[in-house]
C-alpha cells in the first residue's frame, strides 16, 4: 500500500487537528452514533490516543467505543479526480460512515486502510465523517487481552474472594495480556489523497548486488488505461536509467549501496509514471540475510546494537509524534546504536521513512503479543490465525520496500510450551508464509519468552533465534552471579543448536536518580551492574550477533502490583533523559563496529 504523495499529479490533504468526540456511555453497542449523541461540546486531537488527553479517569478505564466526527470538503479543483480517504491506524477496530453510509471497517490498530470515496462527495458540499473506534482486546485480537480475566503483571483474581472475583459483579474491562498501556483511539494520521482516474495502485522493489553493480527488480501495479514507464534518480536528483513496462529489472553500475549510520543509507528514487498519474518511491540498494552463523547486510556481517522500543510518549500516549520519532533518532545515534525492533506493533510510517534516511536497521514486529494463557488451544482458532495472517499480509504490502527493514517478527513471547504440538505446526506454517510472501525473502523470526528451551521446538527453526532473557531480575532476582551461571547453562544450549541469535531483551526496572552504593534492584548501579554482567557473557559467544537491551526508555503500562507509573527498564526516562546506563551502552557501543564483531 502506498505512503499519500503530493506531486504534479496528486493532491493530499491532511485531516490533523480537532475531530468533536465522545466516550461510548454503553448505549450503542454496534459502533454507531449519530451527530447528535457525539455533539458538540467535547473536542479531541487526531492523531492522539485519547486516554491521557482528559482529566477523567474514564479516559484511560475506558471499554468499548468512542465516536469521533468533522466535516470534510473536497475542493472543486480535485472533483474530476480519484478519491480516496485513508487512515493510517485506529486502535483497535474502526468503523467509518460518511454521510451516515458505513464505508469502511477495519480490524487492526497498526496498519492502514483506505476507502474510495470518489463517488460519495459532492463538490462543493460537506460531508460528515463519523469514525466509531473500538478499544476492546480479546482472545480473538492482536495484541491479546483478557476480558473479566487477569492483566500481565496486572491484578489476579485469585486471591479475590471468590464470591466478588465473578465477572458479573465486575464491570468488564480491558486487562492487557502485554505490559504496556492499552492507548486508543485514531492514533496516526487521516488524510484524503487523490489520484488521476488511470492510476498506479503498488510499486514493489527487490535489489541484489553483482560485483560494483546494484541490479533493481520492479513491478508497477497501474489500474486504467496508460503506458508505464519507470525512471531510477540519484541523490543528485540525476536520472541515470528508464525502463519501460509495468515490471523488469534495471542495473546500476558501480552502485551507491546503502549502509546503516555511520556509513551512507545512500537512497536512490523510483518514478514510476501510468497514463497521467506519477508516485515517487525511495529505496536503497542492499542485501539482507542470513548465512551460518552471520546476518550479512551488503554480504558483511552485521551487529544488532540497539532497543525494544515503544511508540509511547507523554500526552500524546500511541498517537504519532514525529518530533519524538526525531528526537529518538538523535538518541539511537548518539547511543552508538544501529537498530531497533518495532516492540510490539507495526510502527508508524514515517519512522521508517526517518530510518531509511538515518541509516537504522529496523526489525518489524506484528502486534501478536500476548498470545496465551487461554484455557482454549488458541492455536486451534481458525479466525484467530486468519488474522495474524492478515496482519502479516498488510504488514509486509505497506513495509516490504524500505531498506531500513531488514528482517520480520512474527510476533513477542507466545505462549509455544502450554500445547507444544499445535503451537509447533502454528508458527512453522506462519513462518513459512511470511517467508512466501515477502518479495525480498528477508530473515523471519519470531521473539521467544523465558520458557523451557529444551522442550519449545520452535524458536529453534526460526532463521534468527531472538529470546528475551531476565536471569538477575524476574528470576534469581538481583544475584548478578547465579544469573551469569544460568545465563550460561542456557546458552551453552544455543551454542548447539547453531543458529545465529540476538538477545531481544534483557533489562532492569531502574528509578532514575535512585543510587546506592552497593548495587540493587531499581538502583541506577543495578542496572549498570545487570549489563556490564549480562553483556560480559554475551561477548565470549560468537553466535550472538546483536543485544537490544529492554526498554529504549520508559513506558506506560496498566496499574498493578509490579509497574510504579509504568515500566521503568528504560535506558532513557519517558521523555529521553539519560539514565546512567544511556551513558554506559554509549560507551561500550561506540567501541563495538556495525560489522564484523567477534568475526
Ligand atoms: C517486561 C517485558 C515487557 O515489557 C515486554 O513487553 C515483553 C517482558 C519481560 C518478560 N517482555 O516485563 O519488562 C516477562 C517475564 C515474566 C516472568
Amino acid at each position: 500500500m502506498l505512503y499519500p504523495e503530493i506531486n504534479e499529479a496528486r493532491s493530499v490533504i491532511d485531516l490533523s487537528g480537532p475531530w468533536y468526540f465522545r466516550l461510548d456511555d454503553g448505549s450503542h453497542d454496534e459502533g454507531k452514533a449519530d451527530s447528535d449523541f457525539i455533539g458538540h461540546d467535547s473536542l479531541i486531537a487526531v492523531p492522539a490516543s485519547y486516554n491521557d488527553l482528559k482529566e477523567n479517569p474514564e479516559y484511560r478505564k475506558h471499554y468499548g467505543w468512542a465516536y469521533y466526527r468533522r466535516t470534510i470538503i473536497i475542493p472543486r479543483a480535485l472533483c474530476s479526480e480519484r478519491i480516496m480517504l485513508r487512515f493510517d491506524a485506529v486502535t483497535h477496530y474502526a468503523k467509518v460512515y460518511l454521510d451516515g453510509e458505513l464505508i469502511a471497517e477495519h480490524k487492526g490498530g497498526f496498519l492502514p486502510f483506505e476507502a474510495d470515496i470518489t463517488e460519495k462527495v459532492k463538490s462543493g458540499r460537506e460531508a460528515e465523517l463519523i469514525v466509531a473506534v473500538d478499544n476492546r482486546i480479546n482472545h480473538s485480537t492482536l495484541p491479546m487481552g483478557n476480558e473479566g480475566g487477569t492483566a500481565f503483571f496486572g491484578s489476579d483474581n485469585a486471591d479475590v474472594p471468590s464470591v466478588i472475583a465473578a465477572k458479573k459483579w465486575r464491570k468488564p474491562t480491558n486487562l492487557p495480556n502485554f505490559d504496556f498501556f492499552n492507548y486508543a483511539g485514531i492514533n496516526r494520521p487521516v488524510r484524503i489523497y487523490t489520484t488521476p482516474k488511470s492510476y498506479i495502485d503498488d510499486i514493489t522493489i527487490t535489489t541484489d548486488i553483482e560485483g560494483n553493480d546494484g541490479v533493481i527488480s520492479f513491478s508497477v501495479s497501474a489500474k486504467g488505461s496508460g503506458k508505464t514507464t519507470v525512471e531510477i534518480v540519484d541523490r543528485e536528483g540525476k536520472r541515470i536509467a528508464e525502463a519501460e513496462g509495468t515490471e523488469g529489472v534495471i542495473r546500476i553500475k558501480d552502485a551507491h549501496l546503502w549502509w546503516p549510520y555511520p556509513g551512507d543509507p545512500y537512497l536512490y528514487k523510483a518514478v514510476a509514471r501510468h497514463g497521467d498519474d506519477v508516485y515517487s518511491l525511495e529505496f536503497g540498494i542492499r542485501t539482507a540475510e542470513v548465512n551460518g552463523l552471520d546476518f550479512l547486510i551488503n554480504g558483511r556481517p552485521f551487529y544488532f546494537k540497539g532497543f525494544g522500543k515503544h511508540e509511547d510518549t507523554a500526552i500524546h500516549g500511541r498517537g504519532f509524534d514525529f518530533v519524538m520519532d526525531m528526537k529518538d533518532v538523535s538518541m539511537i545515534h548518539w547511543m552508538g546504536a544501529n537498530s531497533f525492533r518495532t516492540s510490539h506493533y507495526p510502527y508508524a510510517e514515517e519512522m521508517y521513512q526517518l530510518c531509511d534516511r538515518e541509516g537504522i536497521v529496523i526489525i518489524d514486529e506484528t502486534p501478536a503479543v500476548g498470545i496465551g494463557g487461554t484455557t482454549e488451544d488458541i492455536y486451534k482458532i481458525g479466525s484467530f490465525r486468519k488474522h495474524h495472517e492478515d496482519v502479516i499480509k498488510d504488514l509486509i504490502a505497506r513495509d516490504k520496500n524500505h531498506p531500513s527493514v531488514v528482517m520480520w517478527s512474527m510476533g513477542n513471547e507466545p505462549d509455544v510450551v502450554s500445547y507444544p504440538d499445535s503451537a509447533y505446526e502454528y508458527w512453522h506454517s506462519l513462518y513459512e508464509y511470511t517467508k512466501a510472501l515477502d518479495p525480498a525473502g528477508r530473515p523471519v523470526t519470531f521473539v521467544c519468552n523465558q520458557n523451557n528451551y529444551e522442550r519449545d521446538r520452535i524458536t529453534r527453526e526460526m532463521d534468527v533465534v531472538c529470546i528475551n532473557r531476565y536471569y538477575g531480575w524476574y528470576n534469581l532476582s538481583g544475584d548478578m552471579e547465579a544469573a551469569a551461571y544460568a545465563l550460561n547453562m542456557e546458552l551453552d544450549f544455543w551454542e548447539e543448536i547453531g543458529k545465529p541469535l540476538i538477545i531481544t531483551e534483557y533489562g532492569a526496572d531502574t528509578l532514575p536518580g535512585f543510587h546506592l552504593s552497593s548495587p540493587e534492584m531499581f538502583s541506577e548501579e543495578f542496572q549498570i551492574l545487570y549489563y556490564r554482567t549480562m553483556n560480559g557473557e554475551f561477548d565470549k559467544r560468537k553466535f550472538i550477533i546483536g543485544e537490544h537491551p529492554w526498554n529504549f526508555a520508559d513506558f506506560s503500562t496498566i496499574q498493578g502490583p509490579m509497574r510504579a507509573d509504568g515500566n521503568r527498564k528504560g535506558l532513557l526516562t519517558r521523555d529521553r533523559r539519560p539514565k546512567m546506563a544511556a551513558h554506559y551502552f554509549r560507551k561500550r557501543w561506540l567501541a563495538i563496529p556495525d560489522f564484523g564483531y567477534k568475526r
